[in-house]
């Protein structure tokens, strides 16, 4: 033991040190793999979460990846109160003052939430690209920066990069109209025109508004405001198991039904953590929880296949403890899949009952038993006769039983009630068994290629 003051000012100095190290350029990354995508800086930090939580290292992930152009809908649950626990938040911000926008709904409407947001955020898109069209078509922006704009793939981190750059040219250049509009009411069009020679030319051709106008000084204030939107958001619908499997479910499904761009990241903890580890139902078979206390005697519930049914939802099912860079590719499609995705993590957790410490490895073992698979299922591969189901882990090979049992929720029932346990533990080997074996059958299929 040593007294604590001294150490204190010696980590103080070392954390200076750490935070003073230059962030690496987003841009440079190699993002598809994870110890140069971990360099990414993260935009969610010192949660309350239980220490060596499974659900925030997912939420870590997300923000590094998608930082501050993520617009997160999070679920009441163990996230939204690790996530919000105001005044102070873990979601934070980079050096330029920039962050994930983050609010929290109720458990049972969280999915309509955050498709409000990406309604919003579409349509807000969607007017930007209107009023710049109707700028250029009155001479106040060139149509080269604006195709650039309104063209730009905005794919990759360089891509985003340049489209922040090229908006920011387009804000300098509002910028510009907005103060000589107010200055001396009417100013030069990129063209040499006079506000009020274009306006009376204008006028002339659609017979209504001019460059003098407040309609038009409205406008040009509008797309300022709005021109943010033009750059590429990311929207997140985030949740626990018991919101997105039984509470919300049909909001969930509606959601996904709608074919709409945004992404639904499911923790799974296959229990209901933040009020004490209620069943839902995610939880498997055999496990003793709250309302659950002869174990749980249906199966879990396969809300990744459901999803698989609608044909064009981007699924996937990781666990980052067994295969990270999975993981890390499942978030990536899952965003650039031009329609609705779903990725269901799995999270260990306290109400587990496990040493939470080696908890990362416990995932391994537990897909390496067949009780969680992954797969990433993407409807863009049938366009090139590719089935759109992939396995992404070995045939198990190490017994579910044996799995389950390092688990004190399901240990607790071999102890109070054995014959019970026997019992169940049975159909859920035999479940998992069968579980696997239609999953390699899905993944096998050939497919037509769609014309
Ligand atoms: C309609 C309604 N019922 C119950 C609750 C209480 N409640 C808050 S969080 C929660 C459990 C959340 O479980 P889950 O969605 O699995 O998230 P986790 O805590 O596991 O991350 C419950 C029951 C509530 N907020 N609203
Ligand atoms: S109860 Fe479980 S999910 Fe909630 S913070 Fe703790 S470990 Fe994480």
């Amino acid at each position: 033991m040593k007294p604590q003051l001294p150490l204190r000012k010696q980590e103080t100095e070392n954390w200076d040190y750490f935070l003073d190290l230059p962030n690496p350029d987003r841009k440079k990354l190699k993002l598809n793999q994870i110890r140069q995508q971990q360099l990414q800086e993260p935009l969610f930090e010192f949660s309350g979460a239980c220490a060596g939580c499974g659900e925030t290292p997912y939420l870590k992930l997300l923000s590094q990846l998608f930082g501050d152009r993520a617009i997160i809908a999070n679920a009441t649950g163990c996230s939204s109160i690790f996530g919000g626990n105001l005044p102070t938040t873990p979601w934070t911000k980079n050096a330029e003052g920039r962050g994930p926008a983050w609010s929290n709904s109720l458990f049972e409407d969280n999915a309509e939430f955050g498709f409000g947001f990406c309604l919003s955020v579409d349509k807000k898109a969607e007017y930007a690209a209107e009023l710049l069209g109707e700028l250029v078509s009155q001479g106040l922006i060139s149509r080269g920066l604006a195709e650039s704009i309104l063209n730009a793939s905005q794919k990759t981190e360089a891509d985003i990069w340049e489209q922040r750059e090229r908006v920011g040219l387009l804000k300098e250049r509002l910028e510009e109209l907005i103060n000589r509009s107010e200055k001396c009411g009417l100013g030069v069009s990129p063209s040499g025109a006079t506000f009020q020679e274009r306006d009376a030319e204008g006028a002339e051709k659609r017979g209504n508004e001019g460059f003098g106008s407040n309609n038009l000084k409205s406008k040009i204030q509008n797309l300022k405001l709005l021109a943010d939107y033009l750059v590429k958001k990311s929207i997140w619908i985030v949740g626990g198991d018991g919101w997105a499997y039984d509470i919300d479910f049909g909001g969930l499904d509606h959601v996904l039904a709608s074919g709409r761009n945004l992404n639904v990241l499911v923790m799974d903890t296959e229990v209901y953590s933040n009020t004490g580890g209620q069943s839902s139902k995610s939880t498997p078979k055999a496990a003793v929880a709250k309302f659950a206390a002869s174990g749980k005697s249906a199966a879990k519930k396969d809300l990744g296949l459901m999803a698989m049914t609608y044909g064009n939802i981007y699924v996937a099912s990781v666990a980052l403890g067994a295969r990270d860079e999975h993981t890390l590719k499942a978030f990536l499609e899952a965003e650039a899949y031009e329609g609705p995705s779903l990725i269901i993590a799995y999270s260990h957790c306290i109400a587990h009952g496990i040493d939470m410490g080696t908890a990362m490895s416990n995932q391994k073992a537990l897909v390496e038993s067949g009780r969680w698979l992954l797969y990433r299922y993407n409807p863009d591969l049938v366009k090139q006769g590719k089935n759109p189901l992939q396995l992404d882990m070995l045939q198990p090979k190490n017994s579910p039983e044996a799995s389950m049992y390092k688990e004190n929720r399901f240990k607790m029932l071999k102890k109070s009630k054995p014959e019970i346990a026997k019992q169940l533990m049975e159909e859920a080997e035999t479940e998992v068994n069968q579980r696997w074996k239609m999953y390699e059958y899905l993944a096998a299929r050939k497919v037509e290629k769609e014309e």
